[in-house]
């Protein structure tokens, strides 16, 4: 989506008659009863104390998810209930977490692993993924979670520039893990692994049935690393947001007042631990908060997901809003079949959640799903709607308490109410990015705007101080609420041995918000067709990721650049939409 650029005026909701409100009875029970109170006096430091760290001084996050509660009253509580549908219903206590991770600790250690290396986890969606990066975070190494469908280009990219030492992975996973172009990487751990092991390979099940149940934290400090995610830019390679321990201050704190979590609620995020949501709020939210979760393994499949809500009585979903819309294009047959009355807070990311698809969930389940902004850099939900209080229908929300997000023009002057400007955060909340991993020029572009972070998002704000997101201002698109840098789709089209050019855009799309577009230019001699179409976005899934594979491809004479040699992607959005390209003076000739 192209935004209007800074400084334009928009027509403020407030001021015409169609805003529509999503209205609240006043008793409504939510731990943040009082936003406007709360958000006057609110300091961090009250949050602190809720963490054992805070009298210790030792700090890790498996300690504050995991062990304080295997030995509370909580102990025997489900953390995890986990099924893939077909062979596997499993679930897991705290005690049970603190057991099995102390063994994939061991395993860890036993392997050569250490405080602050980098570890990868590359697996399908199971009980051991997130036994996994809890073992990691218990020996004090920084876990660097790969989604399952990347292929070996974006598997490489990753773990060649965090350097990891090990990865976590299975037999079915490892051929895309080119060992021999990843000279850090000394050893695959394979889950799920049967017959004999290669050179530089070992079984997670034979090493941790001799493990022992209990391991000892590494202790850290609030600043020693906690996770790295990689993302999106709209130019360059992915790269990697580095978060600090510090940060479970604000993944607990969102966790309590915006997904509204509370001790009997069975919680359910929808989100794969390879993006950020999966970590903050698939693990470190829930279980420093004692939550008990569920996940799902397998593809999306609307039958299974409301089948999921009824079989665990999930109280809490956070999901996305391409999921919202697929749930509702498959149609209210399939919602009517289930009981879904155990729900009680429906919470969106990823993307703007579209009116239509807001009312349609609330049609079927009663509730309205609130907006969650956030950003892999920033760790933590900052822009919200909140459980207790009314919105209007399609804005983003407002500042978490304890921080402060605004629209300001490009000087870092906040704008009057209904103009358009740069979404951008005052730096310093709990979550915020440590460093982008090895890349301080990268870290430092985020704050290009003085004083400010930048989020790359333009919004503005209506008078009553409710933030409306209207787009990001660069290149960086969002397909089915994924983050896909176009320079990376573009190096993956231009390996191909046809292709001697590409541009990729993000297209508005009904269901996935956007969706990925190309414009090739082919080499010399080729001939342009729908099966050269085709094979070229195979290529693209088979080396990259299938959720990055252009879905529309075009055949162009040449790629529009500058004449410093910059893909000019808003004429390529022009070409797309059929609209006048506008001024092209610094095109190349
Ligand atoms: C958590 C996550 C970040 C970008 C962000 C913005 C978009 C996220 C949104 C939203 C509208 C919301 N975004 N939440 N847009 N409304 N509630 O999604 O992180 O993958 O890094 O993406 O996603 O454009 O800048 P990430």
């Amino acid at each position: 989506m192209s935004a209007p650029s800074a400084g334009s005026p928009v027509p403020s909701p407030t001021e015409t008659a169609v805003v529509e409100w999503e209205r609240k009875p006043k008793s409504i029970d939510a731990n943040l009863k009082d936003y406007d109170a709360v958000a006057k006096t609110f300091d961090w430091k009250t949050v602190e104390r809720e963490f054992d760290w805070s009298k210790t001084g030792k700090v890790n996050l498996v300690h504050e998810a995991v062990d304080r509660h295997a030995v509370s009253s909580r102990g025997t509580k489900v953390a995890l209930y986990y099924t893939d549908f077909e062979r596997r219903s499993e679930e897991y206590t705290f005690q049970d977490f603190k057991k099995l991770t102390s063994r994939v600790a061991h395993v860890l250690k036993q392997l050569g692993v250490k405080k602050g290396d980098r570890v990868g986890t590359f697996l399908p969606r199971t009980p051991e993924l997130y036994i996994t990066i809890l073992g990691i975070h218990r020996v004090g190494a920084i876990p660097v979670p790969l989604f399952e469908a990347f292929m070996e280009q974006a598997v490489e990219d990753r773990l060649s520039d965090s350097e990891a030492v090990l990865c976590v992975t299975s037999p079915a996973l490892k051929s895309r893990i080119p060992r021999a172009k990843l000279p850090a990487l000394k050893i695959l751990l394979l889950v799920g692994a049967s017959g004999t092991l290669e050179s530089g390979e070992a079984s997670y099940e034979q090493l941790i049935a001799k493990a022992p149940d209990w391991v000892e934290p590494e202790w850290l400090t609030v600043d020693d690393g906690l996770v790295i995610h990689y993302t999106s830019g709209s130019t360059g390679k992915s790269k990697g947001a580095l978060h600090r321990q510090y940060a479970m201050v604000g993944h607990y704190q969102t966790a309590k007042w915006a997904l509204d979590l509370r001790d009997d609620d069975v919680y359910w995020c929808t989100a794969d631990p390879g993006w950020v949501t999966g970590t903050s709020y698939g693990i470190y939210g829930p279980w420093t908060l004692g939550i008990t979760s569920v996940v799902i393994g397998g593809r999306f499949d609307p039958e299974r997901w409301f089948e999921t809500i009824q079989r665990y009585k999930v109280t809490m979903w956070y999901s996305a809003p391409t999921a919202y819309r697929m749930l509702m294009s498959a149609g209210e047959t399939i919602p009517k079949k289930y009981d879904l009355k155990s729900l009680r807070h429906i919470c969106s990311v990823g993307e703007p959640l579209n009116p239509e698809a807001l009312k349609w969930i609330k049609k079927i389940t009663g509730l309205a799903p609130h907006e969650t902004w956030w950003m892999t850099e920033t760790g933590m939900q900052l822009i919200c709607n909140y459980r207790s209080y009314d919105f209007p229908i399609g804005c983003t929300g407002k500042p978490f308490p304890g921080t402060y997000a605004t629209v300001v023009d490009d000087q870092g002057k906040e704008v009057a109410p209904g103009v358009l400007g740069n979404l951008v955060v005052k730096p310093g909340w709990p979550s915020m990015m440590k460093e982008i991993w090895r890349n301080a020029a990268k870290y430092q572009e985020y704050f290009r705007i003085p004083g400010w972070y930048a989020s790359g998002d333009s919004a503005f704000k209506d008078e009553r101080g409710y933030i409306w997101y209207q787009g990001r201002a660069d290149d960086v698109i969002k397909t089915a609420g994924e983050r896909v840098g176009p320079f990376e789709v573009e190096s993956a089209l231009v390996a191909h041995p046809a292709v001697a050019e590409a541009g990729v855009i993000g297209k508005p799309d009904a269901v996935r918000g956007q969706i990925i577009k190309a414009f090739v230019a082919l080499r010399k001699g080729r001939q342009p067709s729908d099966q050269l179409k085709k094979e070229i976005a195979d290529f693209v899934k088979t080396n990259l990721a299938a959720h990055a594979a252009p879905r529309e491809i075009d055949f162009v004479e040449k790629v529009p650049k500058t004449r410093s040699g910059k893909i000019m992607r808003r004429v390529l959005r022009a070409w797309d939409q059929g609209l006048p390209v506008g001024d092209i003076s610094t095109m190349e000739e």
